[in-house]
């Protein structure tokens, strides 16, 4: 088994993020994704469309088997996600949509708790980015980002948003809060590349960022609603 350059494999797939200790955030009755665009002028691409997780789940299929990098420096292998491509929801359900002449760049996947994670079109229509609702044979658990996520294999975790709420379309890049953080992710975060920060060398930053997976698992675990993996 080959992973990217720094990372080392962990038996299973833990709960990590962000979110810390705070508990995933609760599935609506009925979930959906909001849509939402602005670009040029400030002028509004799309706006008020919003797409049911249980009409999503009804576009063509696919089955996606990864391994999953976190930043941090760990892997989780052979995990089997389903869901439907980014692509085929672009396609299918986005540009029919956009004002011809729209020319979108980046994308912004937004979380029920909040998370956020800015892509650029062009990686976000790779052919393994999923929204991802089955994870291993079963429904995709609070853990992992239930109802929906976001699985981009290639990039790191941190761009994998889990409870996807929100899926906006940009003409240029949108303002970044993390840009002057010591420690700013890197926009691209492919793995191939060991694109970690934004300014150093992916080499640099590795016992740091490793410093934190053990506190991080910790406490992500803490928030965890079903039994740990
Ligand atoms: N909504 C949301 N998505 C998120 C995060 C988060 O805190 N909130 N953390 C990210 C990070 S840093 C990683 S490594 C992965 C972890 O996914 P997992 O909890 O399924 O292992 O989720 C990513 N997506
Ligand atoms: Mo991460």
């Amino acid at each position: 088994m080959t992973l990217p350059p720094g990372q080392r494999a962990l038996d299973g797939f833990p709960r990590f993020g962000t979110h810390l200790h705070h508990p995933p955030p609760p599935v609506p009755a009925d979930p959906v994704i909001e849509i939402g665009g602005v670009g040029g002028a400030g002028g509004v691409l799309i706006e008020g469309v919003a797409l049911s997780v249980a009409d999503l789940a009804k576009l063509p299929r696919h089955e996606l088997g990864a391994d999953f990098h976190c930043v941090a420096g760990w892997s989780a292998t052979g995990l089997r996600w389903e869901g439907v491509a980014f692509e085929t929801l672009y396609r299918l359900r986005i540009q029919p949509r956009l004002a011809p002449d729209a020319s979108i760049s980046h994308v912004v996947f937004e979380g029920l708790d909040g998370f956020r994670s800015i892509v650029l079109l062009e990686d976000a229509l790779a052919d393994d980015v999923l929204i991802a609702d089955r994870l291993d044979g079963r429904p995709l658990d609070s853990d992992h980002g239930a109802p929906v996520r976001l699985v981009s294999p290639s990039q790191y975790g941190f761009i994998s948003t889990k409870h996807l709420c929100r899926i906006e379309f940009h003409t240029s890049a949108p303002p970044d809060p993390d840009r002057w953080s010591p420690i700013a992710a890197h926009r691209r975060a492919r793995v191939w590349q060991e694109e970690r920060h934004r300014r150093l060398p992916g080499r640099v930053v590795r016992p740091v960022f490793r410093a934190l997976i053990g506190p991080i698992r910790v406490l992500s675990a803490r928030g965890s609603r079903t039994s740990p993996r």
